[in-house]
């Protein structure tokens, strides 16, 4: 009998150490999922856009730096919306990150206008001095109190011209064509001072509205033209470079704040990085483009900047009172 109890006693314990050993280990693996976080990352742009290329670089970089506990996947084409509905949905926190042109944003920051005036950009290196420094950050930081955690200027690039009709070299060709424009008011009105009739549309829309002919032209860098293949729909390219458009890489602040320290640092140095990164590849599609699309049979056509940027100059007058001063000095140094 007291050898029974004896054994009795002996499987107890080995049960007792064995479950302790099991919620060791599931409590371990439910921290580990805990720790565990996917972030989605939409664009409306083409899955071998300058951005998307871009962010394969900033979700290696994040996979790494964060030991794997943060998993990046990235919504190319408009699949989590287009870019007011994703920069809504970032500050909502439905969709965790996204990767938008600054043009819709002035809807959410009247700050980023700066950046919307015609010709205030014509030199990169100058642009990202501003962007990268103390200003591009106050700018950024603008979108906290929309529930959004700006983390960086990336590069959608200079915006070119294309349309059906014929080449546009002078101001005046552009009179009575329309142009889609993002939906932003200086984008609006630079088109409506050259005479132009602006139609603001949601991307994912443009391509079938110019195969339909219910818009004549467009207006973006070579690398959206070329991966989006608005080449296909678009016969004429005029190089006007006519505003510089930057893209943010944004995710919900509430959800970044809910991140260990590991995970913070991770996303932010993979997102420096990456930036540099998607920069210099954006610069260098910008150039092989050019050559890459008169291959295509598109005619691109050079045009002189400085009687566009005399064309434009009462947009200044029209929008002063709603920039900040110190913005167009830091990027004109007028
Ligand atoms: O952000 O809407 C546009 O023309 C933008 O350049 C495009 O969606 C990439």
């Amino acid at each position: 009998m007291k050898k029974f109890h004896v054994l009795a006693l002996i499987m107890a314990l080995i049960f007792l150490v064995a479950g302790c050993g099991d919620k060791d280990a599931s409590k371990e693996s439910a921290d580990n999922a805990s720790k565990r976080v996917v972030l989605r990352v939409g664009n409306t742009t083409a899955p071998d856009s300058h951005y998307n290329k871009g962010l394969e670089q900033f979700k290696k970089k994040v996979e790494e730096y964060s030991n794997g506990e943060i998993e990046v996947q990235i919504f190319p084409s408009s699949q989590l919306g287009d870019e007011r509905d994703l920069v809504e949905g970032v500050a909502m926190g439905t969709v965790e990150m996204a990767l938008v042109s600054t043009g819709p944003l002035p809807n959410y920051s009247k700050d980023f206008m700066v950046f919307d005036l015609p010709f205030i950009i014509t030199d990169r290196e100058k642009a990202y001095q501003v962007m990268d420094g103390e200003i591009g950050q106050e700018i950024l930081d603008t979108l906290k109190p929309k529930g959004i955690k700006a983390l960086g200027f990336w590069e959608n690039g200079f915006r070119n011209i294309t349309n059906n009709e014929k080449p546009i070299v002078h101001p005046e060709d552009v009179k009575g064509m329309k142009i889609r424009t993002m939906e932003n008011p200086i984008h609006q009105a630079t088109f409506k001072t050259l005479g132009a009739i602006p139609t603001p549309m949601a991307w994912s829309e443009v391509f079938t509205a110019l195969q339909q002919g219910t818009i004549d032209g467009q207006e973006n860098p070579l690398p959206i033209i070329g991966t989006a293949k608005v080449y296909e729909v678009q016969k004429y390219i005029s190089l006007t470079g006519h505003f510089y458009s930057p893209c943010v890489l944004m995710i919900n602040n509430n959800l970044f704040e809910s991140l260990s320290q590991t995970q913070k640092d991770a996303i932010l140095k993979a997102e420096k990085e990456a930036r540099a990164w998607q920069r210099n590849y954006s610069k260098e599609l910008d150039e092989k483009l050019t050559k890459e699309l008169k291959e295509k049979g598109i005619t691109i056509t050079e045009v002189d900047k400085t009687e566009w940027q005399n064309a434009v100059k009462p947009v200044y007058d029209q929008f002063k009172d709603q920039i900040n001063p110190k913005y167009v000095e830091a990027l004109t140094g007028k």
